[in-house]
């Protein structure tokens, strides 16, 4: 038997973009552990990424391309399923023009070589694309308004902080790779507060933990501001360094401290804990991507920035209001246009698919992405593609997406993968490089584009100039050298990052240093206006929160996924209802059937499911959240969907 030792980095859409090490026996993926010798993985993993070997070598992975014939997918050639592709995509484009034709990429991997994917549909059209994000766009935009940048403070500066807020963030589950600094901040006595409307784990680290409304962040910041006006604790430096100080001082002291803590659904000393651990310097706010996800999202984390501001921690080391890591900010894309593109809003996306007019969408092409399971309004979603022409999903399982699909192409996995990685919770880049051999029908989202373009420039008799295929050609590595161009001459080879991940050398060891910033005016802007509160549901009086499990990745599951999701829940929210009883949650858009599990420690309006459960299961927490976009940014608001809870009729 032959056993190596293999080392890769995960392109998993998590903030650690991790070193592994596989151990492979005769060509066998047996093992995924951490590298010790990377600083931010130190030698573990996650759950989900531990339990990857089985995913890798089950017999349910897709190894031959599946074409629908007679209503059914059945298994082709490569050579019948480009054929089918390309003339296809040809007579679209020829009819009704190539905006007709939405590509879709989502998460799957965060690869940076996905860029060629966005560059193929760039040459055939340029077609139509998703416009927002529904991940972090709210934050993303309340951060770029503010600071005119979105970065973050490195990861090993909270060895400075004497104070860490994590708002709205579940560490044990979604940002593992946080928890040995916590750890280690709360040994040497930083003093980490808590503040998420779910009771969970990450409870277990913290000196404090605040419950607020969820969603009343806002109000909460508010009050904390106001606290810091009122007590004399707004840094001198503040009123200079930032636009709109006396609006936003204004707006803070409209409620003072009583009336936003009330709002919040917090008592006064809670506000007192927040401002003396923001005035006890330096103090970090690390704020969680899933808190934005509602219609004041972006208002939230503009609130949370103005804090950093106000207490005067930012551009010190120790401080920072820590959203994204710029993970794409080293690596060169230019290679894009950009060109005009017509854009459908990402959460909102199913309706705009079946909207769409001049023209129609007529065929989709989904990359990394199971929109059906993962975006809002999973049921319109799932309509919106079956009632297209052509959908064409490159997957490596067959995911509820996949199974609406015309024609299903097979990929790599994370282990098969060939890429480069940066990270969103960390400045370490790295190169995946494969470990196993994959299956022999299976290609890469590089090589079925490359294929692709050939296909389509023998059809269409392309000339040189406009011919797709020699923009598109290279080996992996040679894209990798493309991307890296900006930073090779900094030493970071494709060799070096392939042999150990790297810190990002374009990446400031301290943002916003002497309070400059790279905004027009060179200064903080500050929250002004505030968005409207969301509207009551009335029938409906439980928040619904779908969280990051740590059985899953999205829709990816480790193991075999639930066949009945679970519904966490204060006993006082599902009165007369047992734990353990079946049970249907229902809001104003859907149903699903879930399992309720109560828990005294969670807040007596909030349900908690997984994230990631599956469409066509039943599982799918996405059929009860109404598609709508966030506050700004075009994120969707997930986490403002109300429910109610009845008893299962069977
Ligand atoms: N295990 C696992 N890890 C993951 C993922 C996964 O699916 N599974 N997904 C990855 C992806 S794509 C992303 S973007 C990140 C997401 O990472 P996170 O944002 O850390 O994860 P979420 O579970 O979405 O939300 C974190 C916390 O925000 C809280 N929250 C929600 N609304 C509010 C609010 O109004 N106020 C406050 N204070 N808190 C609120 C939730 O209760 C939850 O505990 O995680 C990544 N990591
Ligand atoms: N209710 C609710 N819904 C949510 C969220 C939530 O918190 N609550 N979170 C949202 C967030 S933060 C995110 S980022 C999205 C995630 O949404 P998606 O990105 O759609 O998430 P996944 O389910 O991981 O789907 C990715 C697919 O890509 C495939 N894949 C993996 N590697 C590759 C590859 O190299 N090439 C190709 N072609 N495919 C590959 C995987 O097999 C998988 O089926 O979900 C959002 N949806
Ligand atoms: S999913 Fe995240 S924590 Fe898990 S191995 Fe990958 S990068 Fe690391
Ligand atoms: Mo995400």
């Amino acid at each position: 038997m032959s056993t190596a030792r293999l080392r890769t980095v995960c392109n998993r859409d998590c903030p650690d973009a991790c070193g592994l090490v596989a151990t492979v026996e005769d060509g066998r993926l047996v093992r995924l552990g951490g590298d010790p010798d990377h600083p931010v993985t130190r030698g573990f993993l996650c759950s989900r990424t531990t339990q990857f070997p089985a995913r890798q070598n089950d017999p349910a992975r897709l190894t031959a391309p599946l074409l629908r014939v007679d209503g059914a997918l059945r298994p082709v050639s490569w050579t019948e399923a480009l054929a089918f592709a390309a003339d296809r995509l040809l007579s679209i484009r020829a009819d009704s023009g190539p905006a007709a034709i939405l590509h879709y990429r989502s998460g799957g991997s965060l690869g940076l070589l996905k860029y060629v994917v966005d560059l193929f549909f760039e040459l055939l059209g340029p077609v139509t694309l998703k416009r927002g994000d529904i991940c972090s766009g709210a934050g993303d935009a309340a951060q770029e308004t503010d600071f005119g940048d979105e970065e973050s403070h490195d990861l090993f500066d909270l060895r400075n902080s004497r104070g860490i807020l994590l708002w709205g963030k579940n560490p044990f589950v979604s940002n593992v790779h946080l928890l040995p600094l916590l750890k280690e901040a709360r040994a040497r006595g930083a003093r980490i507060v808590l503040i998420d409307p779910v009771h969970h784990k990450t409870a277990s680290l913290a000196d404090a933990v605040l419950t607020p409304r969820p969603g009343g962040d806002l109000a909460l910041a508010l009050a904390v501001a106001a606290r810091l006006f009122e007590t004399g604790r707004v840094v001198p430096a503040a009123p200079s360094a930032t636009e709109g100080f006396e609006t936003f001082r204004a707006l803070a002291l409209s409620k003072g401290v009583a009336g936003w803590a009330r709002e919040a659904d917090v008592d006064e000393p809670a506000v007192e804990l927040l401002a003396s651990t923001l005035s006890d310097r330096p103090c970090n706010i690390q704020v969680g991507w899933g808190m934005g996800r509602r219609t004041n999202g972006s208002a939230i984390v503009r609130a949370l920035d103005a804090l950093g501001a106000l207490s005067g921690n930012l551009g010190i080391p120790g401080g920072g209001v820590s959203f994204y890591f710029k993970r794409r900010g080293a690596f060169d894309t230019s290679f894009l246009r950009k060109a005009s593109a017509r854009t459908l809003s990402e959460p909102l996306l199913g309706r705009e698919i079946l909207e769409a007019t001049n023209p129609a969408i007529r065929a989709v092409w989904v990359t990394a992405g199971n929109p059906v399971a993962m975006l809002p309004d999973s049921a319109t979603v799932a309509r919106a593609l079956e009632t297209r022409e052509l959908v064409v999903v490159v997957d490596s399982f067959l995911t509820d997406t996949a199974r609406r699909a015309h024609l299903v192409l097979p990929t790599t996995t994370l282990v098969e993968d060939d890429d480069l990685l940066g990270a969103y919770g960390n400045h370490w880049l790295g190169a995946s490089v494969p470990v196993v051999e994959r299956p022999p029908e299976v290609r890469s989202d590089l090589e079925i584009v490359q294929a692709l373009a050939a296909e389509i420039d023998a059809r269409s008799g392309a000339g040189s100039e406009s011919a797709l295929a020699p923009r598109l050609a290279g080996s992996a590595r040679d894209w990798k050298r493309r991307l890296l161009s900006r930073i090779e001459p900094l030493g970071l080879t494709v060799e070096r990052l392939e042999r150990e991940s790297v810190r990002n050398p374009l990446a400031p060891e301290l943002l916003f240093a002497g309070n400059r910033f790279p905004t027009p005016s060179g200064k903080m802007r500050l929250l002004t206006e505030l968005p409207l509160p969301p509207d009551d549901e009335p029938g409906y009086p439980l928040w619904l929160f779908s969280n990051s499990t740590e059985r899953a990745q999205s829709s990816q599951w480790a193991g075999t996924p639930p066949d009945v999701a679970e519904a966490t829940c204060h006993p006082d929210a599902a009165p007369g209802l047992a734990d353990g009883a079946l049970v249907v949650l229902e809001s104003e858009v859907g149903r699903m059937r879930a399992r309720l599990k109560l828990d005294p420690l969670q807040r007596r309006d909030v349900v908690i499911v997984p994230k990631g459960g599956h469409y066509d299961s039943g599982t799918c927490a996405n059929v009860l959240v109404r598609a709508r976009t966030t506050d700004a940014g075009e994120g969707a608001a997930y986490q403002d969907c109300r429910v109610r809870i009845v008893a299962s009729p069977d």
